[in-house]
């Protein structure tokens, strides 16, 4: 390269996980991201970036990313490594994979999630190298899956209300979401909306940024979204407040429906969720009024609301909404959860299932549930569990510092005879249990082709610089892998652009003219579809209605009709429990993190400050606990220390710890998932991370 020469720019994408998945613009001089910046001229994008992906060049060129093979030399969780060659630790992983696989492959583990959304880095050259060793199958549930399953219940596919329209809307309400921190492309239509004249209502037990920001705020208690959706349906229906013919053409159930909700009247829902019948009536009769009036109204239910025992009920409920009042008849009305399904993408080509069946005589092998790491790490072979895990390789996730009950996660990657590899950007919370640790590219040294769950356009990340020092891209180092196993098919000497090139299945209408190599030039191309998915009807369910009774669900052992199922752990479903723990424990996103993603880099890191817990003044007075205190927060599951914030944010009976902090940046090496469970969700068997009791208590000075 030219030791002088002019800055080019890059078209690529931010690959975190995130609704907005914007289009980049990187500066690069010289060979070196010198900037990156949203595109301006991408819709949703608009020329904006996040604080955190404005620094990304602070990550990509951060001081302590891996820039070579490692192997332990400490104990497990010390994080002890010495450096060496790719060749030795390629050959290293290939025997031992070899070793297990020959005993059983199922004993083998990929862990992974959405470290990077791409579909190139993340799921393809992976799972073909998965599924051709006939590892177990990995249930990735961590995130969006009971919401998923009670919206597919429901509308049949997670297409919804499009972004692009949301400034258009006249009421919004923001419901278990908090865009200003997590969805700031959707926030700032929100705002065009409200300038214009809209009513914004946050739904919400804990006055987060962007509730602050909203004309009203709901503080219900965690976990009971389900019973006001039903409240507001008993007042919908029993003051008419309805779209008859919508719900006539395009729904199923109605009249069981009605049946079903009488019993949820305002006072009895306001009992349920902490809240005054009040309320729950004027919500009910704000959101009908304005769809009777022909206004745009919107929902964006969103994730906070699913991480609870009845979390796919709540998205269920919510989602029988804007039938009830015809609000999917206009672009931008109607609800939007995830627009995920919206992408035709190729699954069998990039993930080649058909190799696992192949090799295992044509029987798929078993489930591991992603949230129940803890308890899967330490269990032994048995004719019900299988073999014994023995081999983890983790990529794309962090799950010593993400997944619940931490305690029992660490516990198990602790284990001596457990073989870990990790593919990481830096030493994270686990890559301190590898025994092998191997550096992967960034986004700016790989190339790479995303779908959204925010937005419907296809988008293309082209490399803007070289691999860092030895870091290789995750699809190479498992071709590289495939290789030392002696795999021979075709698929692993696919090159990233040519796992790029098909990653969206062009016999879908809605991706028929998707050009990989036209993409890569202009980074980013609307698919072909609809601004209102269903103003027309049309759902992905078996009826091709929005079903209000769900004969499915009834097939799979749940109410067929909209109901509320109590959390876990609350003080009116576990008295007992409640009196040793009182407080309801969240926690939700940090602005300045991305999950557990930027929590070292320093300048966002230093934003955050320390781990906080936001506490109402009566809980924190009813402890003696002063603003700015240490305080210890605990259960039978684990225990870890905070600054407490007293603040009427959090309601009275709530905390609130703003996460995912690495352990390794706190004072005690804890975070907030030493004391969430591995229960799981009704629906789609996610964890509960928001259905949790505490203790908080202040800890004697110097502690
Ligand atoms: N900055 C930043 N952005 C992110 C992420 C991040 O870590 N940081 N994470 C990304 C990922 S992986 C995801 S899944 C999304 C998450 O996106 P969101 O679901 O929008 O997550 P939050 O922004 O935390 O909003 C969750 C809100 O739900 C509230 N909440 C908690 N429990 C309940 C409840 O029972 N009912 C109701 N109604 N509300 C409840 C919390 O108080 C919080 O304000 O964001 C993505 N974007
Ligand atoms: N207490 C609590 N726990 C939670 C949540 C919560 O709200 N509260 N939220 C949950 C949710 S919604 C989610 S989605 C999960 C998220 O959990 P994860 O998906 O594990 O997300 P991150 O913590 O960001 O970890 C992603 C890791 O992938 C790495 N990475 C990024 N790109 C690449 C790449 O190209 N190659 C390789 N090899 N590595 C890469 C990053 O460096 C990072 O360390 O956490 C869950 N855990
Ligand atoms: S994290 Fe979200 S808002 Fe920030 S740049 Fe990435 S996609 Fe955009
Ligand atoms: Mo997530």
């Amino acid at each position: 390269m030219n030791s002088v020469s002019e800055p080019i720019l890059v078209r690529a994408v931010c690959p975190h996980d995130c609704p907005d998945t914007c289009a980049l613009l990187v500066t690069v001089k010289d060979g070196v991201a010198t900037e990156v910046k949203g595109d301006p001229d991408h819709p949703t994008t608009a020329g904006v970036l996040c604080t955190k992906v404005s620094r990304y060049t602070d990550r990509t060129y951060h001081k302590d990313r891996l820039l070579h093979p490692m192997r332990r030399v400490g104990k497990k969780g010390e994080g002890k490594f010495e450096r060496i060659s790719w060749d030795e630790a390629l050959d290293t992983i290939a025997a031992r994979l070899k070793e297990v696989s020959a005993r059983n492959p199922q004993a083998i583990l990929p862990y992974s999630y959405a470290g990077t959304m791409g579909l190139v880095q993340g799921e393809s050259m992976a799972m073909r190298f998965f599924n051709r060793i006939g590892a177990s199958q990995l249930d990735r549930t961590i995130c969006a899956s009971a919401g998923a399953a009670g919206y597919k219940y429901t509308v049949g596919t997670r297409l919804g209300a499009d972004t692009e329209h949301v400034q258009d809307a006249r009421l919004i309400i923001i419901w278990g979401g908090n865009p200003i921190a997590s969805n700031l492309h959707f926030w700032m239509r929100v705002q065009e909306a409200k300038r214009r004249g809209a009513k914004l209502i946050a739904i919400d037990p804990y006055r987060s940024l962007s509730a602050e920001k909203c004309h009203q705020h709901i503080a219900l208690l965690p976990g009971t979204d389900a019973a006001l959706a039903l409240g507001m349906m008993h007042v919908l229906i029993n003051e008419n407040l309805l779209d008859t013919d919508y719900i006539v053409q395009h729904t199923l159930g109605f009249e069981q429906l009605k049946q079903r909700v009488q019993e949820w009247t305002p006072q009895h829902t306001a009992d349920v969720c902490g809240i005054s019948a009040e309320e729950v009536v004027q919500l009910a009769r704000e959101y009908g009024a304005a769809a009777r009036r022909g206004e745009i109204t919107l929902i964006r239910a969103n994730y906070g609301l699913q991480r609870v025992r009845g979390g796919g009920m709540a998205v269920r409920n919510i989602a029988c909404l804007p039938a009830l009042v015809g609000a999917w008849r206009h672009a931008g009305g109607g609800l939007q959860l995830s627009t995920s399904d919206s992408f035709p993408k190729n699954g069998a080509f990039l993930q080649r299932p058909d190799l696992l069946l192949q090799h295992n005589n044509g029987v798929p092998t078993r489930t591991i549930n992603m949230s129940t790491i803890g308890d899967d790490l330490l269990r032994e072979a048995s004719a019900d569990f299988g073999p014994r895990v023995e081999a983890m390789i983790v990529y794309n996730s962090n799950p010593v510092a993400v997944a619940p009950e931490s305690g029992k996660v660490a516990q198990g990657f602790a284990r001596e005879d457990l073989f870990t590899v990790v593919l990481e950007h830096f030493q994270t919370d686990t890559a301190d249990y590898a025994d092998i640790l191997l550096p992967a590219t960034t986004q700016l040294e790989h190339i790479d082709v995303h779908a959204t769950y925010g937005h419907v356009y296809m988008m293309a990340n082209n490399a803007a610089i070289a691999p860092l020092g030895e870091a290789k891209p995750n699809s190479e180092i498992f071709r590289l892998l495939a290789a030392r196993i002696g795999f021979t098919e075709d698929c692993f000497s696919d090159s990233d652009d040519a796992i790029a090139a098909q990653a969206f299945d062009r016999s879908h209408p809605r991706a028929a003219d998707y050009d990989w190599e036209r993409l890569k030039q202009t980074g980013w191309q609307r698919l072909n579809m609809p601004a209102a998915p269903f103003a027309e009807g049309g759902f992905g369910t078996p009826s091709g209605k929005c079903e209000f009774y769900s004969a499915r669900m009834l097939a799979d052992g749940l109410d067929p009709l909209p109901t509320y199922i109590a959390p876990y752990e609350s003080a009116a479903s576990n008295a007992a429990l409640a009196q040793k723990y009182p407080l309801a424990m969240i926690s939700p996103p940090a602005r300045n993190f991305l999950n557990s993603s930027f929590v070292n880099v320093q300048s966002l890191r230093d934003t955050e400050g320390e781990p906080h817990l936001d506490i109402h003044p009566d809980d924190a007075a009813a402890r003696g606990i002063v603003n700015g205190a240490e305080v210890r927060i605990f259960n039978d599951r684990g225990s870890m220390l905070a600054k407490a914030r007293v603040t009427p944010k959090a309601r009275v009976g709530l905390v609130v710890g703003l996460s995912i902090w690495w352990k390794k940046f706190s004072g005690d090496g804890k975070n907030a998932n030493e004391v969430t469970s591995q229960r799981l969700t009704d629906m789609g068997n996610a964890p509960t991370f928001y259905d949790v009791l505490v203790q908080v208590e202040a800890c004697p000075s110097g502690v």
